[in-house]
């Protein structure tokens, strides 16, 4: 890792025209690890005599209110060039999540592939796959490892990766790194509050709607452990939502007590379906994602399915019970033992 990891830093010395691209439908994640590597290749790779040209790709048709305030004036999708010497792509696990520009990616001299997804394809010559809570984390770990400056900027940038892709630190690959990084921007004082707002605080009444909508279609399955939900693109253009506002919606199924696995189904207009995946405890739902052709996290994983929803949801509902046959029900967990101040709780 640290000879490829040292080959990223020198490719990103010596090329002077960088493409940053990100996945399609891009999540908080992908746009912020695109702007914070920009930002940390202007601060700490350029100066009067090196100045590089650093354009940022991605595949989207819009980008919602929340997210907008990420880029927030950066240019974005601007061609200028057809030679990059360099291209990065960032939170990307497969070739085809490139969408419109994986041509571009391949077009490039040297290819770098910075992630944080389990299933990476490693589809560039260099792959870069950490096992972090996000991208954004990545991003700071390989800045921190090479001593460059992290303007605060940057450090707004990276929380915000890290809160987003772990549902505030609920879900995914949260370490002792993790932690670190966050107590180190508490210490440098960066106001985190507003990004938590921002980001946790601010549904917009379109995406309560949409929420509603999808709870009311709410089922359960191998005795209450999985809860499957649906939604429609006509669901979406009826509450006035974006595909985006489907984010977290899958999260609710969770939240339930005793579901181990939260399904959403969304119905595209080609009667296709975009399905997401999420888990808590020891159950594992990236390689149930993998066999539908899918991919992602341990906790956090989708797929797309071509045919019938109920072709679909009988391949996925067994391949969930055979997932969770493996962890048993547990006896409640005993959270807090006060057997220390009080001798029994029976008389
Ligand atoms: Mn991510």
């Amino acid at each position: 890792m640290i000879h490829s990891l040292e080959k990223c830093i020198s490719d990103i010395k010596n090329s002077n025209k960088i493409a940053i691209i990100c996945h399609t439908v891009p999540d908080a994640d992908a746009l912020a690890s695109m702007v914070a590597l920009k930002k940390i290749i202007k601060q700490n790779f350029t100066d009067e005599n090196n100045t590089k040209q650093i354009d940022l790709f991605v595949d989207a048709d819009e980008i919602n209110d929340v997210n907008s305030a990420i880029i927030n004036g950066v240019e974005l999708n601007n061609l200028k060039s057809t030679d990059y010497d360099l291209a990065i792509s960032l939170d990307c696990a497969s070739f085809s999540r490139l969408g419109k520009y994986g041509e571009l990616f391949k077009s490039a001299k040297n290819t770098i592939n910075i992630d944080h997804h389990v299933t990476n394809e490693k589809f560039a010559e260099n792959n870069l796959i950490f096992a972090t809570s996000s991208t954004c984390e990545a991003l700071y770990r390989i800045a921190k490892i090479y001593n460059m400056e992290i303007s605060d900027e940057v450090c707004k940038l990276v929380y915000s990766g890290i809160i987003t892709d772990t549902n505030n630190l609920t879900q995914g690959t949260i370490t002792v790194n993790t932690h670190k990084i966050i107590t180190e921007m508490v210490q440098r004082r960066i106001s985190l509050d507003a990004l938590n707002e921002h980001f946790f605080k601010n549904n917009t009444k379109s995406k309560a709607y949409l929420l509603k909508q999808a709870l009311d279609s709410l089922t359960f399955y191998a005795g209450d452990r999985i809860a499957f939900m649906k939604l429609t693109k006509q669901d979406i253009a009826d509450c006035n939502a974006t595909v985006e506002d489907t984010y977290g919606i899958v999260n609710h199924g969770t939240e339930i007590k005793g579901v181990e696995i939260a399904v959403l189904a969304i119905k595209q207009e080609d009667n296709s379906y975009q399905v997401s995946l999420r888990s808590k405890g020891d159950v594992i739902v990236s390689q149930i994602a993998v066999a539908m052709g899918g991919g992602g996290h341990d906790q956090v994983a989708a797929f797309h399915y071509e045919g019938l929803l109920s072709d679909m949801k009988e391949k996925l509902i067994a391949l969930c019970r055979e997932e969770l046959a493996k962890h048993p029900e547990k006896d409640k967990e005993v959270l807090f033992d006060n057997s220390d101040v009080e001798e029994t709780n029976e008389k």
